[in-house]
Protein backbone atom coordinates (compact mmCIF):
# COMPACT_ATOMS: atom_id res chain seq x y z
CA UNK A 1 0.00 0.00 0.00
CA UNK A 2 1.28 3.25 -0.80
CA UNK A 3 0.98 6.10 2.12
CA UNK A 4 -1.05 9.11 0.42
CA UNK A 5 -1.47 10.46 3.43
CA UNK A 6 0.37 10.67 6.66
CA UNK A 7 -0.29 12.15 10.06
CA UNK A 8 2.40 13.33 12.75
CA UNK A 9 1.01 13.85 16.39
CA UNK A 10 3.61 16.50 18.23
CA UNK A 11 5.53 19.02 15.71
CA UNK A 12 8.20 19.83 18.01
CA UNK A 13 11.56 19.48 17.13
CA UNK A 14 11.31 16.38 16.01
CA UNK A 15 7.67 16.09 15.00
CA UNK A 16 7.85 19.33 12.68
CA UNK A 17 11.02 18.43 10.72
CA UNK A 18 9.68 15.01 9.96
CA UNK A 19 6.31 16.13 8.73
CA UNK A 20 8.27 18.52 6.29
CA UNK A 21 10.63 16.41 5.00
CA UNK A 22 7.37 13.80 4.30
CA UNK A 23 5.76 16.58 2.70
CA UNK A 24 8.50 17.44 0.87
CA UNK A 25 8.59 13.87 -1.15
CA UNK A 26 4.62 15.02 -2.43
CA UNK A 27 2.84 12.98 -0.08
CA UNK A 28 -0.10 14.71 2.24
CA UNK A 29 0.82 15.45 5.89
CA UNK A 30 -1.27 16.85 8.57
CA UNK A 31 0.21 17.44 11.65
CA UNK A 32 -1.24 17.32 14.71
CA UNK A 33 -0.36 19.56 18.19
CA UNK A 34 -1.74 20.90 21.60
CA UNK A 35 -0.40 24.15 20.95
CA UNK A 36 -2.85 26.67 19.18
CA UNK A 37 -0.02 29.12 18.82
CA UNK A 38 2.05 26.02 16.93
CA UNK A 39 -0.55 25.05 14.41
CA UNK A 40 -1.15 28.41 13.87
CA UNK A 41 2.45 29.49 13.20
CA UNK A 42 2.90 26.44 11.02
CA UNK A 43 -0.19 27.07 8.95
CA UNK A 44 1.71 30.42 7.91
CA UNK A 45 4.52 28.67 6.70
CA UNK A 46 6.33 29.86 9.75
CA UNK A 47 8.20 27.41 12.24
CA UNK A 48 8.03 28.10 16.41
CA UNK A 49 11.29 25.89 16.77
CA UNK A 50 15.32 27.19 15.66
CA UNK A 51 16.98 24.85 13.54
CA UNK A 52 19.18 25.09 10.36
CA UNK A 53 17.26 25.17 7.31
CA UNK A 54 13.68 24.66 8.89
CA UNK A 55 12.03 27.13 8.15
CA UNK A 56 12.80 26.96 4.39
CA UNK A 57 11.80 23.62 4.06
CA UNK A 58 8.31 24.06 5.99
CA UNK A 59 7.15 27.26 4.13
CA UNK A 60 7.73 25.71 0.94
CA UNK A 61 5.36 22.72 2.26
CA UNK A 62 2.65 24.53 3.38
CA UNK A 63 2.83 26.45 -0.08
CA UNK A 64 2.84 23.61 -1.93
CA UNK A 65 -0.52 22.50 0.16
CA UNK A 66 1.29 19.35 1.18
CA UNK A 67 1.59 20.18 4.78
CA UNK A 68 -1.09 21.59 6.84
CA UNK A 69 -1.29 21.78 10.76
CA UNK A 70 -4.40 21.14 13.05
CA UNK A 71 -5.37 20.84 16.51
CA UNK A 72 -7.86 17.74 15.55
CA UNK A 73 -6.62 14.58 14.64
CA UNK A 74 -8.57 13.53 11.49
CA UNK A 75 -7.96 9.70 9.07
CA UNK A 76 -4.61 8.80 7.62
CA UNK A 77 -2.81 5.55 6.45
CA UNK A 78 -0.25 6.09 8.70
CA UNK A 79 0.40 8.31 12.28
CA UNK A 80 3.93 8.96 13.65
CA UNK A 81 3.77 9.81 17.48
CA UNK A 82 6.55 12.52 18.10
CA UNK A 83 5.91 13.55 21.36
CA UNK A 84 7.99 14.56 24.87
CA UNK A 85 9.05 11.39 27.71
CA UNK A 86 9.89 12.93 30.19
CA UNK A 87 10.80 11.47 33.37
CA UNK A 88 8.30 12.11 36.92
CA UNK A 89 9.49 11.90 40.22
CA UNK A 90 12.64 9.51 41.38
CA UNK A 91 13.68 9.53 37.87
CA UNK A 92 10.52 7.35 36.49
CA UNK A 93 9.21 8.18 32.86
CA UNK A 94 6.38 9.85 32.13
CA UNK A 95 4.41 8.40 29.40
CA UNK A 96 1.34 10.25 29.62
CA UNK A 97 2.02 12.54 26.51
CA UNK A 98 2.15 8.75 24.42
CA UNK A 99 -0.85 8.32 26.28
CA UNK A 100 -2.58 11.43 25.23
CA UNK A 101 -1.04 11.15 21.79
CA UNK A 102 -3.37 7.53 21.45
CA UNK A 103 -6.35 8.73 22.80
CA UNK A 104 -6.12 11.69 20.47
CA UNK A 105 -5.91 9.44 17.25
CA UNK A 106 -7.71 6.50 18.51
CA UNK A 107 -11.33 7.38 17.16
CA UNK A 108 -10.29 8.18 13.87
CA UNK A 109 -8.15 4.68 13.18
CA UNK A 110 -8.64 2.81 10.20
CA UNK A 111 -8.53 -1.21 9.58
CA UNK A 112 -4.87 -1.28 7.80
CA UNK A 113 -3.15 1.90 9.63
CA UNK A 114 0.26 2.08 10.85
CA UNK A 115 0.99 3.74 13.91
CA UNK A 116 4.71 4.33 14.65
CA UNK A 117 6.18 5.80 18.19
CA UNK A 118 9.64 7.98 17.37
CA UNK A 119 9.47 9.19 20.91
CA UNK A 120 12.41 7.93 22.92
CA UNK A 121 10.76 5.34 25.26
CA UNK A 122 11.70 3.09 27.88
CA UNK A 123 11.52 -1.03 26.92
CA UNK A 124 7.49 -1.85 26.70
CA UNK A 125 6.53 1.46 25.91
CA UNK A 126 5.45 0.14 21.90
CA UNK A 127 3.64 -2.86 23.79
CA UNK A 128 1.61 -0.65 25.89
CA UNK A 129 0.55 2.00 23.31
CA UNK A 130 -0.38 -1.15 21.48
CA UNK A 131 -2.81 -2.03 24.36
CA UNK A 132 -4.19 1.40 24.65
CA UNK A 133 -5.31 2.06 21.31
CA UNK A 134 -6.67 -1.48 21.22
CA UNK A 135 -8.57 -0.70 24.61
CA UNK A 136 -10.15 2.27 22.76
CA UNK A 137 -10.89 0.56 19.68
CA UNK A 138 -11.93 -2.94 20.75
CA UNK A 139 -13.46 -3.81 17.32
CA UNK A 140 -10.19 -3.76 15.84
CA UNK A 141 -7.03 -6.00 16.32
CA UNK A 142 -3.68 -4.71 17.51
CA UNK A 143 -0.58 -6.97 17.39
CA UNK A 144 -0.02 -8.59 20.59
CA UNK A 145 -3.44 -7.91 22.01
CA UNK A 146 -6.12 -10.38 20.69
CA UNK A 147 -5.20 -14.09 19.37
CA UNK A 148 -7.44 -12.90 16.05
CA UNK A 149 -4.71 -11.65 13.26
CA UNK A 150 -3.93 -8.60 13.59
CA UNK A 151 -5.51 -5.77 11.26
CA UNK A 152 -3.25 -2.65 12.39
CA UNK A 153 0.55 -2.40 12.09
CA UNK A 154 2.10 -0.62 15.56
CA UNK A 155 6.30 0.16 15.46
CA UNK A 156 8.53 2.15 17.43
CA UNK A 157 11.19 3.84 15.03
CA UNK A 158 13.60 5.99 17.49
CA UNK A 159 14.55 9.06 16.11
CA UNK A 160 18.25 9.70 15.98
CA UNK A 161 19.28 12.95 14.70
CA UNK A 162 21.61 15.37 16.38
CA UNK A 163 19.85 18.78 16.92
CA UNK A 164 21.50 21.69 14.62
CA UNK A 165 21.38 19.16 11.83
CA UNK A 166 18.02 17.67 11.72
CA UNK A 167 17.44 17.75 8.08
CA UNK A 168 20.16 15.68 7.23
CA UNK A 169 20.30 13.58 9.52
CA UNK A 170 16.41 12.87 9.17
CA UNK A 171 17.27 11.78 5.30
CA UNK A 172 21.03 10.23 5.74
CA UNK A 173 21.17 8.60 9.35
CA UNK A 174 20.03 4.63 9.24
CA UNK A 175 17.06 3.82 10.93
CA UNK A 176 16.23 1.52 13.57
CA UNK A 177 12.39 -0.10 12.43
CA UNK A 178 11.16 -1.83 15.56
CA UNK A 179 8.31 -4.05 14.87
CA UNK A 180 5.61 -5.65 17.35
CA UNK A 181 5.69 -8.25 14.39
CA UNK A 182 7.74 -8.67 10.94
CA UNK A 183 4.59 -7.17 8.98
CA UNK A 184 4.46 -4.04 11.09
CA UNK A 185 8.90 -3.93 10.59
CA UNK A 186 8.01 -4.30 6.65
CA UNK A 187 4.96 -1.78 6.23
CA UNK A 188 7.19 0.76 8.62
CA UNK A 189 9.87 -0.08 6.64
CA UNK A 190 7.71 1.34 3.27
CA UNK A 191 7.31 4.42 4.91
CA UNK A 192 10.17 5.78 5.89
CA UNK A 193 11.75 4.53 2.49
CA UNK A 194 9.88 7.49 1.12
CA UNK A 195 12.13 9.58 2.87
CA UNK A 196 15.38 7.52 4.01
CA UNK A 197 18.17 7.86 2.01
CA UNK A 198 19.86 5.49 5.48
CA UNK A 199 19.39 2.06 5.37
CA UNK A 200 16.30 0.93 7.57
CA UNK A 201 17.39 -2.06 9.85
CA UNK A 202 14.36 -4.05 10.84
CA UNK A 203 14.16 -5.66 14.57
CA UNK A 204 11.47 -6.00 17.51
CA UNK A 205 9.86 -3.47 19.03
CA UNK A 206 11.73 -3.82 22.43
CA UNK A 207 15.16 -3.85 20.96
CA UNK A 208 14.52 -1.05 19.30
CA UNK A 209 13.20 0.91 22.43
CA UNK A 210 16.39 -0.06 23.92
CA UNK A 211 18.93 0.57 21.32
CA UNK A 212 17.96 3.95 21.17
CA UNK A 213 18.45 4.18 25.18
CA UNK A 214 21.61 2.26 24.58
CA UNK A 215 23.20 5.05 22.17
CA UNK A 216 22.82 8.11 24.40
CA UNK A 217 23.93 6.00 27.44
CA UNK A 218 26.80 4.97 25.38
CA UNK A 219 27.37 9.10 24.61
CA UNK A 220 26.41 9.99 28.52
CA UNK A 221 28.92 7.44 29.91
CA UNK A 222 31.38 8.62 28.07
CA UNK A 223 30.88 12.23 29.20
CA UNK A 224 31.04 11.54 32.35
CA UNK A 225 34.43 9.60 31.60
CA UNK A 226 36.06 13.04 30.59
CA UNK A 227 33.92 14.96 33.10
CA UNK A 228 35.48 12.58 35.98
CA UNK A 229 38.85 13.04 34.50
CA UNK A 230 39.00 17.08 34.79
CA UNK A 231 37.99 16.72 38.27
CA UNK A 232 41.04 14.35 39.00
CA UNK A 233 43.42 16.51 36.79
CA UNK A 234 42.27 19.76 38.69
CA UNK A 235 43.65 17.98 41.83
CA UNK A 236 46.98 16.72 40.56
CA UNK A 237 47.21 19.91 38.70
CA UNK A 238 47.33 18.69 35.34
CA UNK A 239 45.52 20.07 32.05
CA UNK A 240 42.70 17.79 31.27
CA UNK A 241 42.82 19.07 27.67
CA UNK A 242 46.69 18.54 27.01
CA UNK A 243 45.71 14.67 28.69
CA UNK A 244 43.25 14.37 26.44
CA UNK A 245 44.79 15.09 23.28
CA UNK A 246 48.06 13.13 24.07
CA UNK A 247 46.09 10.01 25.22
CA UNK A 248 44.00 10.19 21.95
CA UNK A 249 46.96 9.93 19.90
CA UNK A 250 46.54 6.33 20.86
CA UNK A 251 44.30 4.25 18.06
CA UNK A 252 41.64 3.04 19.99
CA UNK A 253 41.03 5.95 22.65
CA UNK A 254 39.09 8.54 21.96
CA UNK A 255 37.72 10.00 24.62
CA UNK A 256 34.97 12.91 24.57
CA UNK A 257 35.29 16.65 25.85
CA UNK A 258 34.57 17.45 29.89
CA UNK A 259 32.22 20.38 29.90
CA UNK A 260 29.66 21.95 32.56
CA UNK A 261 27.26 19.43 32.82
CA UNK A 262 25.50 17.59 30.03
CA UNK A 263 22.10 19.59 28.96
CA UNK A 264 19.56 18.87 26.35
CA UNK A 265 16.64 16.49 26.80
CA UNK A 266 17.92 13.34 25.89
CA UNK A 267 21.69 12.28 26.89
CA UNK A 268 20.42 13.64 30.59
CA UNK A 269 17.17 11.74 30.24
CA UNK A 270 17.59 8.60 28.85
CA UNK A 271 19.75 7.10 30.42
CA UNK A 272 17.32 7.26 33.26
CA UNK A 273 14.89 4.83 31.67
CA UNK A 274 17.65 2.17 31.72
CA UNK A 275 17.89 2.34 34.94
CA UNK A 276 14.57 2.81 36.08
CA UNK A 277 13.98 -0.60 34.34
CA UNK A 278 17.21 -2.03 36.05
CA UNK A 279 17.69 -0.50 38.69
CA UNK A 280 20.18 -3.24 40.35
CA UNK A 281 22.31 -3.85 37.05
CA UNK A 282 22.46 -0.53 35.87
CA UNK A 283 25.48 0.58 37.92
CA UNK A 284 27.52 2.12 35.11
CA UNK A 285 25.05 4.13 33.48
CA UNK A 286 23.36 6.05 36.89
CA UNK A 287 26.92 6.67 38.42
CA UNK A 288 27.92 8.22 34.79
CA UNK A 289 24.94 10.28 35.23
CA UNK A 290 25.23 10.83 39.04
CA UNK A 291 28.65 12.44 37.81
CA UNK A 292 27.17 14.47 35.01
CA UNK A 293 24.48 15.79 37.12
CA UNK A 294 27.50 16.58 39.62
CA UNK A 295 29.57 18.95 37.54
CA UNK A 296 27.55 22.41 37.71
CA UNK A 297 27.90 22.16 41.30
CA UNK A 298 31.84 21.58 41.35
CA UNK A 299 31.72 24.61 38.34
CA UNK A 300 29.92 26.86 40.39
CA UNK A 301 32.33 26.01 43.54
CA UNK A 302 35.59 27.18 41.36
CA UNK A 303 33.29 30.61 40.38
CA UNK A 304 32.72 31.31 44.17
CA UNK A 305 36.83 30.96 45.05
CA UNK A 306 37.65 32.91 42.11
CA UNK A 307 35.37 35.45 42.99
CA UNK A 308 36.75 35.60 46.57
CA UNK A 309 39.68 36.91 44.77
CA UNK A 310 38.10 40.24 44.35
CA UNK A 311 35.89 43.29 46.48
CA UNK A 312 33.03 43.34 43.97
CA UNK A 313 33.95 40.59 41.49
CA UNK A 314 32.17 40.76 37.84
CA UNK A 315 31.28 37.17 36.59
CA UNK A 316 30.84 36.96 32.66
CA UNK A 317 28.90 33.69 31.99
CA UNK A 318 30.03 32.96 28.42
CA UNK A 319 27.34 31.00 26.79
CA UNK A 320 23.70 29.75 28.20
CA UNK A 321 22.35 26.84 25.85
CA UNK A 322 23.32 23.50 26.39
CA UNK A 323 25.56 23.27 23.83
CA UNK A 324 27.78 25.46 20.97
CA UNK A 325 26.17 26.96 18.17
CA UNK A 326 22.24 27.12 19.11
CA UNK A 327 19.73 29.02 21.07
CA UNK A 328 18.30 25.65 23.00
CA UNK A 329 18.43 26.33 26.59
CA UNK A 330 15.91 23.65 27.59
CA UNK A 331 17.81 21.18 30.53
CA UNK A 332 20.89 23.55 29.95
CA UNK A 333 23.94 23.09 32.73
CA UNK A 334 24.94 26.73 31.54
CA UNK A 335 21.99 28.19 32.20
CA UNK A 336 21.47 26.39 35.56
CA UNK A 337 24.68 27.20 36.76
CA UNK A 338 23.93 31.01 35.48
CA UNK A 339 20.95 31.07 37.63
CA UNK A 340 22.05 29.39 40.90
CA UNK A 341 25.38 32.53 41.04
CA UNK A 342 22.73 35.03 40.61
CA UNK A 343 20.63 33.24 43.91
CA UNK A 344 23.45 33.05 45.94
CA UNK A 345 25.08 36.67 45.17
CA UNK A 346 28.50 36.03 44.55
CA UNK A 347 28.69 38.94 42.51
CA UNK A 348 27.31 40.96 39.56
CA UNK A 349 26.35 38.58 36.93
CA UNK A 350 27.22 39.25 33.02
CA UNK A 351 25.34 36.44 30.73
CA UNK A 352 26.84 36.51 27.16
CA UNK A 353 24.76 34.29 24.82
CA UNK A 354 25.24 35.65 21.27
CA UNK A 355 21.95 33.44 20.40
CA UNK A 356 19.18 34.89 21.97
CA UNK A 357 17.92 38.77 22.24
CA UNK A 358 16.32 38.41 25.73
CA UNK A 359 17.57 36.97 28.78
CA UNK A 360 15.14 33.44 29.70
CA UNK A 361 12.33 33.62 31.90
CA UNK A 362 14.93 31.73 34.74
CA UNK A 363 16.73 34.72 34.57
CA UNK A 364 14.41 37.78 34.66
CA UNK A 365 14.00 39.92 37.64
CA UNK A 366 17.47 38.52 38.88
CA UNK A 367 21.09 39.84 39.27
CA UNK A 368 21.52 39.30 35.37
CA UNK A 369 22.09 41.50 32.69
CA UNK A 370 22.85 40.31 28.98
CA UNK A 371 25.47 41.89 27.24
CA UNK A 372 27.54 41.44 24.03
CA UNK A 373 30.75 39.38 24.56
CA UNK A 374 32.87 43.11 24.00
CA UNK A 375 30.93 44.62 27.03
CA UNK A 376 31.05 41.76 29.18
CA UNK A 377 35.40 41.76 28.36
CA UNK A 378 35.17 45.27 29.30
CA UNK A 379 33.19 44.75 32.75
CA UNK A 380 34.31 41.41 34.17
CA UNK A 381 36.72 40.71 36.57
CA UNK A 382 35.87 36.32 36.32
CA UNK A 383 34.96 35.39 32.83
CA UNK A 384 33.17 31.59 32.94
CA UNK A 385 33.39 29.59 29.69
CA UNK A 386 30.29 27.53 29.93
CA UNK A 387 29.36 26.77 25.98
CA UNK A 388 31.86 26.76 23.12
CA UNK A 389 30.45 29.41 21.12
CA UNK A 390 32.12 30.47 17.94
CA UNK A 391 32.51 34.12 18.84
CA UNK A 392 33.97 32.60 21.73
CA UNK A 393 36.21 30.57 20.02
CA UNK A 394 38.00 33.60 18.11
CA UNK A 395 39.10 35.23 21.24
CA UNK A 396 42.77 35.51 21.97
CA UNK A 397 44.91 35.41 25.12
CA UNK A 398 45.44 39.20 24.67
CA UNK A 399 41.12 39.16 25.37
CA UNK A 400 41.44 37.66 28.73
CA UNK A 401 44.76 37.28 30.07
CA UNK A 402 43.63 40.33 32.83
CA UNK A 403 41.24 38.23 34.21
CA UNK A 404 40.33 35.22 36.22
CA UNK A 405 38.84 32.10 33.73
CA UNK A 406 37.32 29.43 34.63
CA UNK A 407 37.13 27.78 31.69
CA UNK A 408 34.82 24.07 31.28
CA UNK A 409 35.09 23.87 27.79
CA UNK A 410 39.05 23.97 27.63
CA UNK A 411 38.59 27.23 24.87
CA UNK A 412 41.72 28.88 26.42
CA UNK A 413 43.46 25.53 26.92
CA UNK A 414 46.29 25.69 24.22
CA UNK A 415 47.03 29.57 24.93
N1 LIG B 1 28.76 17.11 25.70
C1 LIG B 1 29.93 17.20 26.46
N2 LIG B 1 31.08 16.65 25.96
C2 LIG B 1 31.12 16.03 24.74
C3 LIG B 1 29.92 15.93 23.97
C4 LIG B 1 28.76 16.48 24.49
O1 LIG B 1 29.92 17.76 27.56
O2 LIG B 1 32.21 15.59 24.35
C5 LIG B 1 27.50 17.69 26.22
C6 LIG B 1 26.98 18.84 25.34
O3 LIG B 1 27.59 20.03 25.66
C7 LIG B 1 25.51 18.80 25.70
C8 LIG B 1 25.23 17.31 25.96
O4 LIG B 1 26.49 16.72 26.15
O5 LIG B 1 25.26 19.52 26.89
C9 LIG B 1 24.50 16.60 24.83
O6 LIG B 1 24.94 17.04 23.55
P1 LIG B 1 25.18 16.07 22.31
O7 LIG B 1 25.61 16.90 21.18
O8 LIG B 1 26.06 14.94 22.69
O9 LIG B 1 23.77 15.38 22.06
P2 LIG B 1 22.23 15.91 21.86
O10 LIG B 1 21.55 15.82 23.19
O11 LIG B 1 22.16 17.19 21.14
O12 LIG B 1 21.65 14.76 20.87
C10 LIG B 1 21.75 13.39 21.26
C11 LIG B 1 22.34 12.60 20.07
N3 LIG B 1 22.70 11.27 20.53
C12 LIG B 1 23.94 10.74 20.32
O13 LIG B 1 24.84 11.36 19.79
C13 LIG B 1 24.18 9.34 20.78
C14 LIG B 1 21.33 12.53 18.93
O14 LIG B 1 21.79 11.69 17.90
C15 LIG B 1 19.99 12.01 19.46
O15 LIG B 1 18.99 11.95 18.42
C16 LIG B 1 19.49 12.97 20.52
O16 LIG B 1 20.45 12.94 21.60
C17 LIG B 1 18.12 12.52 20.98
O17 LIG B 1 17.12 13.16 20.58
O18 LIG B 1 18.02 11.50 21.69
Amino acid sequence: MAFEKVSVVGLGYIGLPTAAVIASRGIEVIGIDVSEKAVETINQGKVHIVEPDLDMVVQAAVTMGKLRASLTPEPADAFMIAVPTPFKDGHKPDLSFIQKAAQAIAPVLEKGNLVILESTSPVGATEKLSKWLQELRPELHFPGQTSQEPDMFVAHCPERVLPGRVLEELVSNDRIIGGMSDKCAQKAIELYKTFVRGECISTNARTAEMAKLTENSFRDVNIAFANELSIICDEQKINVWELIALANRHPRVNILSPGPGVGGHCIAVDPWFIVDSAPESARIIRTAREINDSKPQYVINKVEAAADEFKRPVIACMGLAFKPDIDDLRESPALDITCQLADMNVGEILAVEPNIQQLPESLTGKNVELVSLSEALDRANVLLVLVDHKPFKALNINDVNTKVVVDTRGLFAHM
